[in-house]
C-alpha cells in the first residue's frame, strides 16, 4: 500500500532556480492551461481571495482518496491508522513551517473565519466580563470584527478600534491610547485585504501584551506570502487559510499558546474532542482534540503540506520578494493610467502585493467586467472590509493581487486592459456608473458590457 501520498507528480519547474520566474511556475497550475478564453491566457489577479492549487495538491488530495482514505483517530484498523498518521504528521509539517512550539499549538479548523470565531467564542466565552475592553482596527476582515462584535454582546463587553489614516495605515497615537485602557484583547491582522498594508505586527504586539492584552492575529493575507514566525511575533493566537496558500478550500488553521488552548472550553461538542461522557457531563481531551469536533477534513489538511512543500522549496523570502517587486511594478505602471488611484501606503515597505485602486468615475464592479472580457481576473466589491471602504469614502474598489505565479507580463496586460477599459466607457458615452446604470440591457451588451 502506498502511504507516502502525492509524490511530486507535477513538474515543480522552476523550483531550482534562484529568483522566482512566475511564468515558469505556472506550469505546474493546470488551471493555467485549462482556463484559456478565447486563446487569450487567465491572467489571475485574485489570488487574495483564493489562490490557484499547483498539480502536486491536486495529486496529493486524489492520492489520499485513492490509498488512504478512513476516518481517523478511531479504526484498529490499518487504513484508519495510515490516515491518522498522515493527519497528524501535516499538523507537525504546519507547525515547523509556522515555528509553533509544538504541534498541539496548532488546530486544524475550516479557514481564517472558523478560526477567529473559535478564539472569540472560546477565550471570549471563559475571560470576558462586562466592560472589558475588546480592541480590533478599522482595517479587519469582517471575519476579524464580527466574531468579537457577537462575544461583546453576550457577555457585556465593550468595543473600541483603532482608526485607519487616510493613506491606509493605523493611526499608531490612537493604537497607544487604546493599550493605554488595558484591554483583554486586540484583535488585528498582519496584512490588510482591502489595501495590502503590512502592519509593524511585532511591535503592537510587544505593546498589547505591556497593557496585559491577548493579541490575536489574522494571518490570512500574511502567512501565504511571507516568513512567519510565531514564536518571534509573540501572537497568541494565529488563524489562516490553507486555500490561499496553494491549499485546498475548506480548511485553514488556528495556532495558539497552549497554556491559552488548555485553559479555554470547547467551542464545539461532538466526536474526537472527549475524554469520558456521562449523561450529565462530559471531560474533555487534550488539545488540540478539544477544538476538533466531528469528521476533520483529513485530506485537505495532508495536501495542505504539498502546498507547504512548494512554498518552501521556493524560500518564504523569494515569495515575499517577488510579490513586493511585482507589486512595486504595478503601482509605477498604473500610475500611466489617467484617473486611477491607487488607494493604501504608496511606498512598497508598507505594503504586499495587494493593491487597490479607482478609475475615475468608473464602477469598479464594470473594470472587473471589462478586465474579464479579456481573461483578467480582479476583485471588486468591499472586499468584506465595509469599515475600509468607509474610511476612504468610496463604495468599492477594483482590487489586484499578486502571487509567486504573477510576472511582470501580468501587470502589463492589467495596464492594457485599464486602458481598453476606459476607451470602452468612453467610447460607448458611458463615463459613469450612474450613466451605466440607466443603460438598458439590450443596448449595454451592444456596448460590449
Ligand atoms: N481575514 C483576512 C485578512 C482575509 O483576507 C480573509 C479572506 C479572511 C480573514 C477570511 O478568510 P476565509 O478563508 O475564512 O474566508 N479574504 C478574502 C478576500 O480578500 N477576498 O475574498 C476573501
Amino acid at each position: 500500500m502506498t502511504t507516502e501520498i502525492g509524490e511530486a507528480n507535477g513538474t515543480n519547474a522552476a523550483l531550482a532556480t534562484a529568483s522566482i520566474d512566475g511564468a515558469a511556475l505556472r506550469h505546474d497550475f493546470p488551471i493555467f492551461r485549462n482556463a484559456v478564453v478565447g486563446g487569450r491566457p487567465l491572467t489571475f489577479l485574485d489570488s487574495a481571495a483564493s489562490s490557484q492549487k499547483p498539480q502536486t495538491v491536486i495529486d496529493a488530495l486524489r492520492t489520499y482518496y485513492e490509498t488512504s482514505n478512513a476516518n481517523i483517530h478511531r479504526g484498529v484498523y490499518h487504513l484508519s491508522e495510515i490516515a491518522t498518521a498522515q493527519y497528524e504528521e501535516a499538523r507537525k509539517r504546519i507547525a515547523r513551517f509556522i515555528n509553533a512550539a509544538s504541534p498541539r499549538e496548532c488546530v486544524f479548523v475550516r479557514g481564517t473565519t472558523e478560526g477567529l470565531n473559535l478564539v472569540a467564542s472560546s477565550w471570549g466565552r471563559a475571560n470576558l466580563k462586562p466592560g472589558d475592553l475588546i480592541v480590533y482596527t478599522e482595517m479587519e476582515h469582517h471575519s476579524n470584527i464580527i466574531p468579537w462584535q457577537l462575544i461583546a454582546e453576550q457577555t457585556g463587553a465593550r468595543i473600541a478600534w483603532v482608526p485607519m489614516t487616510p493613506d491606509g495605515f493605523l493611526d499608531r497615537e490612537a493604537f497607544s491610547r487604546l493599550m493605554a485602557q488595558g484591554p483583554k484583547i486586540l484583535a488585528l491582522t498582519h496584512v490588510g485585504n482591502a489595501l495590502g498594508t503590512v502592519n509593524p505586527v511585532k511591535e503592537l504586539i510587544a505593546e498589547a501584551h505591556a497593557a496585559g492584552a491577548v493579541a490575536v492575529l489574522d494571518g490570512a493575507q500574511s502567512v501565504p506570502h511571507m516568513p512567519i514566525d510565531v514564536r518571534d511575533l509573540d501572537c497568541d493566537f494565529l488563524a489562516f487559510s490553507a486555500h490561499k496558500m496553494l491549499g485546498p478550500m475548506g480548511s485553514g488553521v488556528l495556532y495558539g499558546k497552549k497554556a491559552l488552548l488548555d485553559a479555554m472550553p470547547p467551542y464545539q461538542g461532538g466526536g474526537s474532542m472527549i475524554r469520558k461522557v456521562e449523561l450529565t457531563h462530559t471531560t474533555w481531551a487534550d488539545v488540540p482534540a478539544k477544538f476538533e469536533a466531528g469528521t476533520p477534513s483529513v485530506g485537505d489538511a495532508i495536501a495542505l503540506t504539498k502546498a507547504i512543500d512548494y512554498l518552501e522549496a521556493l524560500g518564504m523570502n523569494a515569495v515575499w520578494a517577488h510579490e513586493r517587486e511585482l507589486g512595486a511594478y504595478a503601482v509605477e505602471r498604473l500610475r500611466e493610467v489617467p484617473d486611477l488611484t491607487i488607494y493604501g501606503p504608496t511606498e512598497m515597505d508598507h505594503r504586499s502585493g495587494v493593491i487597490s485602486f479607482g478609475l475615475g468615475d468608473i464602477h469598479p464592479h464594470d473594470v472587473a467586467t471589462l478586465l474579464d472580457e479579456q481573461n483578467i481576473a480582479v476583485r471588486a466589491g468591499h472586499h468584506c472590509a465595509q469599515p475600509v471602504m468607509r474610511a476612504l469614502d468610496v463604495m468599492a474598489t477594483t482590487r489586484a493581487s499578486f502571487y509567486l505565479y504573477n510576472d511582470r507580463d501580468d501587470v502589463d496586460r492589467l495596464v492594457g486592459g485599464l486602458h481598453h477599459a476606459i476607451r470602452t466607457m468612453n467610447g460607448g458615452g458611458l463615463w459613469n456608473g450612474a450613466e451605466i446604470r440607466a443603460v438598458p440591457q439590450s443596448e449595454a451588451v451592444e456596448a460590449g458590457q
